[in-house]
């Protein structure tokens, strides 16, 4: 028998007309994209599960937390560090921009030429069809892009729990300084939040749990490696999106359990996808749930992807933090220094993210790049060049495309993917 959520969801103030629309779109996608794949390892089971749930018993959850006393943190950017939030008793969620909702009212607040991903966090709060936005007990905004930092000082009046994190946009020890005083300013409003203040080993022990869950990623990721491929990368893509969502010990365990499979599937050569077919490795803007498109468009056209350089992806969790630290003090120091590497297109110069391109193309044997750039991301649309002249020093083809949220361009994508993978053969 299914839960029947909907009292939950009034008592959030969602929008029921337009969030049932919302869901039924989303199962109708999932069905159509996840579902219909051939050779699907069983335990994606789990993340059908969680998807079928990612607005009922997962906020259910949340409310069940708060209703004991613990509070939400939403964020839209891997700069948000989760060892920070969970050590002073709170749980970050990410919030949703991976869909289209609200379009025109969204241009009343924001230029047509917005980025896909800001349009779509404003459409789902002006659409009230977000339960993690409206559960949350704070909003974590970051000066990132200036579309980012332009939209958030909008959303700051459309919501009474925005909170606003500066970042540096260049590496320097004077920028580091920068962020490890952001990170500490956003320690204190946590703690002030939740009246919980961090030690050393609320710390710690929240540095163990983030870490658990990113090296789970990273065995998964390393798994990819193999040809045939064990997963297919839709499902991967899956995975790294369920990470911002879920139960962090929950999730470490379902992806080890899933770990597992994958590793009898390469010893018994079974693929997601017969041996030698094309494998390729995405990078570019990040893909927040449910955007699958492009995934679903390369997979359908005979290639399979092996990687995502992307902060929903390798970017975001590549790196471990030091568990060395005993203070807190020397803790907050290792999240810098953990944080501080995170490649993101927004840095000048950003040298590092060519260089793991290349590393990642070599390592996942990926014979060619897909650049991802979402229309109007000046950061990853102007990075998008000198990635393709690194990969063509490495004899890398590389293939820029340039997207949205919408479906009307996916024909054209997709013939020009058909090409793509034809060079690749
Ligand atoms: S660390 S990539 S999650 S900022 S697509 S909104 S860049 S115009 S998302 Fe990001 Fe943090 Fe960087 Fe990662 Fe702007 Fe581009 Fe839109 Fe973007």
């Amino acid at each position: 028998m299914t839960t029947d959520y909907t009292p939950m969801w009034q008592e959030l103030g969602l929008d029921l007309a337009g969030h049932d629309a919302l869901l039924n779109v989303l199962g109708t996608a999932y069905t159509d994209i996840y579902l219909s794949q051939k050779n699907r390892p069983e335990g994606m089971g789990y993340f059908d599960f969680v998807m079928s749930e990612v607005h009922g018993l997962r906020i259910k959850e949340l409310m069940d937390e708060k209703a004991a006393g613990r509070k939400i943190i939403g964020s839209y950017c891997v700069f948000v560090p989760e060892e920070i939030v969970l050590a002073a008793n709170a749980t970050l969620v990410g919030l949703c921009s991976g869909a289209d909702f609200a379009m025109e009212k969204v241009e009343q607040l924001l230029p047509r030429n917005t980025c896909s991903l800001i349009k779509s966090s404003f459409g789902f709060k002006i659409g009230k069809v977000c339960p993690y936005l409206e559960s949350a007990d704070m909003i974590v905004g970051e000066n990132t892009c200036d579309g980012k930092k332009k939209a958030y000082e909008t959303l700051g009046a459309m919501v009474d729990n925005l909170y606003v994190m500066d970042l540096p946009q260049t590496k320097t020890d004077q920028t580091k300084d920068l962020l490890k005083a952001e990170y500490m300013k956003f320690k204190a409003a946590v703690e002030n939040l939740t009246g919980v203040a961090v030690t050393s080993e609320s710390l710690k022990s929240a540095i163990n749990v983030v870490n658990a869950k990113r090296a789970a990623i990273h065995r998964l990721s390393a798994l990819r490696k193999a040809d045939p491929a064990p997963i297919s990368g839709l499902d991967a893509l899956l995975a790294n999106q369920v990470f911002f969502y879920d139960n962090p010990a929950r999730f470490t365990e379902s992806v080890n359990k899933i770990c597992d499979e994958l590793e009898t599937r390469i010893q018994e050569k079974t693929g997601a996808f017969p041996a030698d077919t094309p494998r390729i490795l995405v990078s570019g803007c990040p893909q927040a749930v449910p955007n699958w498109k492009l995934h679903m468009i390369t997979e359908t056209a005979g290639a399979v992807i092996v990687g995502e350089e992307s902060c929903v992806g390798e970017r975001g969790t590549r790196n471990l933090t030091a568990d060395t630290g005993t203070t807190v003090e020397e803790m907050m120091d290792a999240i810098v220094d953990r944080y501080f590497q995170v490649d993101c297109a927004i840095f000048t110069p950003n040298s590092q993210r060519l260089d793991h391109i290349q590393e990642m193309a070599a390592a996942y044997n990926a014979q060619g790049v897909i650049h991802y750039g979402l229309q109007f991301c000046q950061p990853y649309l102007m990075e998008s060049i000198p990635v393709e002249k690194a990969l063509e020093e490495k004899n890398i083809p590389c293939l820029r495309v340039e997207t949205d949220y919408g479906m009307e361009d996916a024909g054209q994508l997709k013939t020009r993917v058909e090409a793509f993978i034809e060079q690749l053969r």
